[in-house]
């Protein structure tokens, strides 16, 4: 391992004009890397202060390298290392939230983008609406110093308000359908329950761009990090590892009209994303997920691992085609092109993505990734097999239990409740029953429609396993 330790190449960065909320590998990878490459077309003071929610790992990390790091392309045939230099800061919410505010109440800053995950949101994935009861939006209420995103863009709103600033642009990057429009009604609902003049400013002084972000970007493991000091001469404790592609369409509303030229920078900016999110959520992290709950009952590792077994590249295709029938493709573009590119993004075996990382949080996955294709099905008589199956292998993977009884570690803010009614069903279809009764995933209607499909498919999978599952459907 090189000696030398990566540090800022010295030129001067750019003043702030963004703080991000959840600062992962992601929005290093994406949107770091767009808003550099919009500084380098066209100028504008666009660096960004990061806020890490939780941990101060990356922060930690960062701190000695002066917030560069290295964002690693890595194709089927080679990598390439570019270093990234928008960072100004990084700042650790529960240490200093007053920092966290301060930054937010910048006049300088613009815009506040958040990658807080599905459940940061802190909303009823089912309903999209705020979730009162939330522990950490009931402290937020009552506390001055947030813990929450929602809390953070309302109490900052406030002190801009106060000071007689412009509120921020409110930029979501995260899987999220009309994720601008979501957020938006979760600030409001907010600011209602604290304050109702201030909600009424937001509503009309604030703008929240709904947007479509798309790039996989696995977590950075200990032989990445070798790896690319290998590569690039220096240590670098926190490089991002992301495929090649990238896509980002965006809502073009901004306060005042004032951003950085996203559009120098390759990201599309459109007045309506809609049909871009629909596209994503539904053919791109559906059948991520799908085969994510699938393959690793399996016993797949990753995603190309998965891929390379020729019955879950069959699945694939088959889940393609229960999904384009419910998507409207967006004006220009081929669904079935897209598939295909998604097919060999997903073959690409230089990117070590999980099935375990993308079954995480499935609660607050499902809804939009494949519940509304299945309720499109539904209400158009289309028959999912490889969506009732997928919604099964969630079943069981939230069951704890693996196929040779070994337990699965699950990652879920409902975890404890799912295992709960699990543990109390005996057979598949008590199991499927009680599932289906869990209201901030599925409506009653829809879990009405589902019943008879996925227990029939949970009786498959319960039976066969999960491969021969997918071998008999496709
Ligand atoms: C994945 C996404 O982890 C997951 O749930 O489906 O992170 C996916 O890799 C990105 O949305 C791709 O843009």
């Amino acid at each position: 391992m090189p000696a030398d330790r990566l540090s800022p190449s010295g030129g001067e960065r750019p003043a702030t004009g963004i703080v991000h909320l959840g600062l992962g590998a992601f929005f290093r990878a994406f949107g770091c890397v767009y808003i550099a490459d919009a500084m380098a077309a066209s100028g504008g003071e666009w660096g960004i202060v990061g806020v890490s929610l939780r941990s101060p790992d990356t922060r930690d990390a960062l701190a000695p390298q002066g917030w560069t790091y290295h964002s690693v392309s890595l194709g089927p045939d080679g990598e390439t290392a570019r270093r990234i230099e928008v960072l100004n800061d990084v700042l650790v919410a529960p240490e200093n939230p007053e920092a966290v505010l301060a930054a937010m109440a910048d006049p300088g800053v613009k815009i506040v983008t958040l990658t807080v995950t599905e459940k940061g949101y802190c909303h009823n994935p089912a309903t999209g609406a705020l979730n009162m009861d939330h522990p950490d939006i009931r402290h937020d209420l009552t506390a001055a110093a947030p813990v929450s995103a929602i809390g953070y863009l309302v109490r900052a709103l406030q002190r801009r308000r106060d000071a007689g600033l412009p509120p921020f642009t409110v930029l979501t990057c995260d899987n999220l359908p009309e994720n601008g429009k979501l957020v938006r009604g979760l600030v409001l609902d907010f600011a209602r329950a604290l304050n109702p003049a201030l909600a009424g400013w937001i509503a009309a002084e604030a703008r929240f761009p709904s947007t479509m972000v798309d790039r996989i970007t696995p977590a950075t493991t200990d032989a990445d990090i070798a790896r690319v000091s290998e590569l690039t001469g220096t240590y670098d404790a926190a490089p991002v590892m992301h495929e090649p592609f990238a896509q980002w369409a965006i809502e073009d509303d901004f306060v005042a009209g004032i951003r950085p030229d996203f559009a120098a920078a390759g990201a599309e900016m459109v007045a309506d994303v809609t049909p871009h999110e629909h596209m994503k959520l539904r053919m791109l992290n559906g059948t991520h997920s799908s085969l994510a709950y699938t393959g690793f009952l399996a016993g797949h590792e990753t995603i190309a691992d998965t891929m390379a077994d020729p019955v879950f590249a069959d699945y694939a295709r088959r889940l393609w085609s229960e999904i384009v029938p419910a998507v409207t493709a967006p004006e220009g573009v081929s669904l079935n092109d897209y598939a295909e590119a998604l097919f060999q993004r997903y073959e690409n075996p230089a990117i070590r993505h999980r099935t375990w990382q993308i079954a995480m949080d499935g609660s607050q996955k499902l809804p939009q990734r494949i519940l509304g294709t299945l309720e499109a099905n539904l209400d158009a008589g289309r028959d999912s097999p490889g969506l009732w199956l997928a919604v099964a292998a969630w079943m069981r993977y939230v069951g704890g239990l693996g196929e040779a009884g070994q337990p699965i570690d699950v990652r879920d803010p409902l975890a404890a409740k799912l295992r709960a009614l699990s543990d109390a069903a005996d057979t598949p279809a008590d199991k499927v029953a009680a599932l289906l009764s869990v209201r901030e995933v599925f409506p009653e209607k829809l879990a009405e429609r589902l019943r008879l499909p996925v227990t029939a498919a949970a009786e498959r999978l319960w039976s066969l396993g999960a491969r021969a599952a997918v071998e008999e459907l496709v």
